[in-house]
Order: structure tokens, then C-alpha cells, then sequence
């Protein structure tokens, strides 16, 4: 379960956040294929909750495992899953198996009724005796007060969402239905909502029996992809690890070790054995990212220590680390917009839907000659520096880091064997003279002249940003100011003039 199924080197997957299932086959065909990604994680694509407002969150509450949302429904869904898969780029579905919706009743996404008080569920259906309660939950309000306490923690409701008892044959079966559903359309896999939740030997006995992988796609006896999404960040909290047999887990200390170093509260220097060495899974245990659909609006994770797309210099910087550094599967978060207003701490708009017109139906995505989105999409993953670096990574394949260097502080730089080279800069002590990277540098490039990947593209045999000129000896002058628009510089072997 910790094989991606990726199509030839690709290696990277992007989160495009509820785009609509219409805009992802586009968005496959024209973009995602032809740039090397490898995969997209798509939004729960089941029936769930319509909340007052729309936020966003309301598709972490699940109705029915009906394939219906407002990114479309399931002859939408199969279509995208088909035309994806025929541009080289497999669908990642998030499923939410640990509960259903909170205390509330109303209506889902496909018309089906629910009443969270009742706990009742027509649409699937689930009901009372489908739940966890006081028999299996120790806390009065049935709530998860401490989230190390490994009962709690699994048996309890998550922000009162009603807690699914897994244990039974009949939830089970329920849910091994939809997955199997899934994987026989066509999809790859799926990142597991809440697994800390959810007990290893529950998820276990499920995936046990998931069907292999749709042959039409994937060769004989694949087995979905399935990563978790375990927030573990060493101490008392319960251990990702538990959950590393079962697939790959999402490394959150991955993206705070990262962030920590790029908010320059860590030197970039130390970076050059990070991995394992500091304390991480090992890489193929591991999915890896910067921001999240969560973190961006400080959700699992502190808000102002986390880098979002309204920090787009550093969230480029950091994210070509994650690109260039040969650790786990990265995944990429494509966000839109939403009105960030930070208020003791707090994001006041951190439930803001996605785009929409005055009916409620999403906006289509609709890309501009530059590449970039129409406003409401941020589309992080489309920016040069961004699709750039997944095609450098692309590029690296499994050459190992060579050449190291670093000035003691904060710049780095270092090669993916002999086909690409990273140079980063944040620099923020000393005179303009030390802070500006600028130093002749051991590339491990074949003699030659390539473009910076980063400032522009090679376009007609000539590089639209910056180059270098590589010695026959793999030297070059490298500089990065200090006050550039990015921080790093990026060339590789399928950028040379
Ligand atoms: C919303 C409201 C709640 C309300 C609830 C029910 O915000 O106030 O009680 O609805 O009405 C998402 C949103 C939630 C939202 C939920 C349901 O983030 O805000 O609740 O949808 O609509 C823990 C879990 C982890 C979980 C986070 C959010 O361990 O699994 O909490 N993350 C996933 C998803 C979320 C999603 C859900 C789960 C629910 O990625 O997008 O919630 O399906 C420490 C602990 C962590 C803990 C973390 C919380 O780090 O160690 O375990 O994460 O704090 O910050
Ligand atoms: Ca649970």
C-alpha cells in the first residue's frame, strides 16, 4: 500500500483543492500530464453535509458514500478518473472513515436526509448501533479530550463528529463497498482522513479486503496507494509508526522541521543530513508537504509558523527544498483564495468555502497565457518556480545529493548527481556583500551553459531568466542576492542551451 503507481519517473502529487471533476480532467490533460505531475489528491468525493455558509470543512462531514459533491457526480467523477489516467496522472482519493457529521441534521450533498442527534444515516445506512458510545468511549461527553490517551483517541468523537465503530462487520463492510467502488473506476488510491482515529488493526482488516487495482490502468496485482494522515510530532502523542505497515504516512515533522529552518529559526546549514537523522520515518514510510488544505488556514498546525500561498517567497523556497531533497512523495497544495484576517492568532475566515457563484455552484478554473489562474484559483501548483522544480525532481530521479556546500548559516546549495544543481539563499545577518550568495561553486554539471529554471524558462534555445556557464571541470559562478524575487536558483541537465 506504499506504492504511489506513478506513470515512468513522475514523483509528485498536488492537492487541487474541490476543484470541480470537469476542471481536473482539463487540468490533466493540459497541465498536469505534459509537466510531469504524477498524481492529484482530490477532495472527499462523497456525500456529505451542506452547512450553513459552505465552508469548507463541511466535506469532512460525511452523509452517504454516494459519489456526489459540487465538484460533480460519479459519471463527472468517472470521467475525470478515465481521462486522467490516459494523460499519466492518477487520482488520490481523501476518504473520511472515521465519522460521519456532527450533532446536526439537515441534508447532504446528494439529497439524502441525516440527523446527527439520532445518529441516523438513511443514506448509507448507519445508525445508532453503528456508533461508538459509552460502552467503548471513557470521557462523560463522549468527546476526545487527550489526544495521547490511545482509547480516547479512537474510540471518542473528534470535534463531536459522530464516531464510527469500525469494530463492527457491518461498518466494515460498508466501507470496504465504497473503497472498492473506487478503486474499480480507476483511481490509485487514497490519503485516510483522521488515521490516528482510526485503530491500525480496524484499517488493516479493511484494506485486507480492498479489490487489486483496475487492470485497465494498472498492471496486475496493484494494490492502492493509501497514505495517513497521522499528525505526530514525536512525545507523547501516539506514534505514526503505528500506522507506517498499513501504507505511508503523512510526515508532519517533515513540514515543521522545514518551516522551522526557512522561518529562519534554524540554520539551512544543518539541513544537509535531514531525513532519518532527525528522527523522521524513513523516506519510503513518508509523504511529505509545506502547506496543506489544514495548515493554510491554521488548522493542525500553528497559525503564522505555517507558509501559505500569502507568503509566496518563502512558500517557493521551502517548497523547492522539499523538491530537490530526495525524501518521501512530496505533495503540492493548490489552494484559492479566501480573505486571510489574522485576529489573536486566529484566521477569522478559516472556514471560507471555495469559489462560487450566487447559486453556489464552483467556478471553473480558467488559466491565463501565463500560466497562472484566474484569481479565485491560487493554483500554487502552476507557478514556474513551483511546476519547474517538479520537473527538476523529475529530472533527478534517484541520483543521490552530491556536493554539498553551505557558508556556515543559511545558504546551501548541492546536486542531484550529474543532472541538477539547487542553490538557496536566506541569508539574513551580516553587510549586503555577505548576505548576497555569490561564490564559485563545484555543480557536478556537465561542462556547458544552462538556464535558471527559476527566473525563466529555456525557450528557442535561450534561457528567458538567468544562466551559468559550467567548466569542464563542473564549476561555475553562483549567485543569489539577497533581495531577489526568489531565494534559489535551480538548473538541471533538460535546460541547457
Ligand atoms: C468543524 C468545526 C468544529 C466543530 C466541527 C463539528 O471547526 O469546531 O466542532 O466542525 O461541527 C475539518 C476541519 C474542522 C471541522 C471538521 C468537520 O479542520 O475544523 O470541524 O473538518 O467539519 C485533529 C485530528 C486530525 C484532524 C484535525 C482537524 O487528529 O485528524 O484535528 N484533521 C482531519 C482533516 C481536517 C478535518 C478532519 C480531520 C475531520 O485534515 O480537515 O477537519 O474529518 C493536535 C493533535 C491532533 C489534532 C490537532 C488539531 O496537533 O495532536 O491530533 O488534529 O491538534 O489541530
Ligand atoms: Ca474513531
Amino acid at each position: 500500500f506504499s506504492n504511489p503507481h506513478f506513470i515512468g519517473n513522475r514523483s509528485v502529487i498536488t492537492h487541487l483543492m474541490e476543484w470541480k471533476y470537469d476542471d481536473i480532467g482539463d487540468e490533466c490533460e493540459r497541465f498536469l500530464g505534459p509537466y510531469g505531475y504524477g498524481g492529484v489528491q482530490v477532495s472527499p468525493v462523497n456525500e456529505h453535509a451542506i452547512m450553513d455558509g459552505r465552508p469548507w470543512y463541511e466535506w469532512y462531514q460525511p452523509v452517504s458514500y454516494d459519489i456526489h459533491t459540487r465538484s460533480g457526480d460519479e459519471q463527472q467523477f468517472r470521467r475525470m478518473v478515465q481521462r486522467c489516467n490516459k494523460a499519466g496522472v492518477r487520482i488520490y482519493v481523501d476518504i473520511v472513515l472515521n465519522h460521519m457529521t456532527d450533532g446536526q441534521s439537515g441534508l447532504g450533498t446528494n439529497g439524502h436526509h441525516y440527523d446527527g442527534v439520532a445518529m441516523q444515516y438513511p443514506g448509507v445506512p448507519f445508525g445508532p448501533n453503528d456508533f461508538h458510545g459509552h460502552e467503548t468511549c471513557p470521557t462523560n461527553d463522549l468527546e476526545i479530550h487527550n489526544y495521547s490517551n490511545r482509547i480516547e483517541a479512537r474510540n471518542c468523537r473528534l470535534v463531536g463528529l459522530r464516531d464510527l465503530k469500525q469494530q463492527s462487520e457491518y461498518v466494515k463492510q460498508k466501507q470496504v463497498d465504497f473503497l472498492n467502488h473506487l478503486i474499480d473506476i480507476g483511481v490509485a488510491g487514497f490519503r485516510s482522513d483522521a488515521s490516528t482515529h482510526q485503530w491500525p488493526d480496524d484499517l488493516r482488516s479493511i484494506y485486507s479486503r480492498l479489490h487489486n487495482l483496475n487492470n485497465e490502468f494498472f498492471t496486475e496485482n496493484s494494490h492502492p496507494f493509501i497514505y495517513h494522515e497521522t499528525i505526530y510530532y514525536g512525545g507523547n502523542g501516539i506514534n505514526s509508526n503505528e500506522y507506517t505497515s498499513l501504507g505511508r504516512i503523512i510526515e508532519f515533522r517533515f513540514y515543521k522541521e522545514i518551516t522551522n529552518v526557512f522561518r529562519n529559526n534554524n540554520q539551512l546549514r544543518w539541513l544537509r543530513n535531514f531525513g532519518t537523522e532527525w528522527g523522521l520515518v524513513p523516506s519510503g514510510d513518508a509523504l511529505v508537504m509545506i502547506d496543506s488544505h489544514d495548515l493554510r488556514v491554521g488548522h493542525t498546525g500553528q497559525l503564522g509558523f505555517n507558509i501559505n500561498c500569502f507568503e509566496a517567497r518563502l512558500l517557493k523556497a521551502a517548497t523547492a527544498f522539499m523538491l530537490a531533497w530526495n525524501y518521501g512523495i512530496p505533495r503540492v497544495m493548490s489552494s484559492y483564495f479566501w480573505d486571510q484576517i489574522i485576529r489573536d492568532g486566529k484566521d477569522v475566515n478559516d472556514w471560507v468555502g471555495p469559489p462560487t457563484d450566487q447559486h453556489g455552484n464552483i467556478l471553473s478554473v480558467h488559466p491565463n497565457p501565463d500560466m497562472t489562474c484566474n484569481h479565485e484559483w491560487i493554483c500554487e501548483h502552476r507557478w514556474r518556480e513551483i511546476y519547474n522544480m517538479v520537473k527538476f525532481k523529475l529530472i533527478a530521479g534517484q541520483e543521490p545529493v552530491n556536493n554539498w556546500w553551505d557558508n556556515g548559516d543559511n545558504q546551501i546549495a548541492f546536486s542531484r548527481g550529474n543532472r541538477a544543481f539547487i542553490a538557496i539563499n536566506l541569508q539574513k545577518n551580516g553587510n549586503d556583500h555577505d548576505k548576497n550568495l555569490q561564490k564559485r561553486l563545484q555543480t557536478g554539471l556537465p561542462p556547458g551553459i544552462y538556464c535558471d529554471i527559476i527566473s525563466g524558462n529555456l525557450i528557442n534555445n535561450r534561457c528567458m531568466g538567468k544562466s551559468i556557464q559550467v567548466d569542464k571541470n563542473g564549476l561555475s559562478d553562483i549567485y543569489v542576492g539577497h533581495d531577489e524575487f526568489d531565494a534559489f536558483v535551480a538548473y538541471h541537465i533538460g535546460a541547457r542551451v
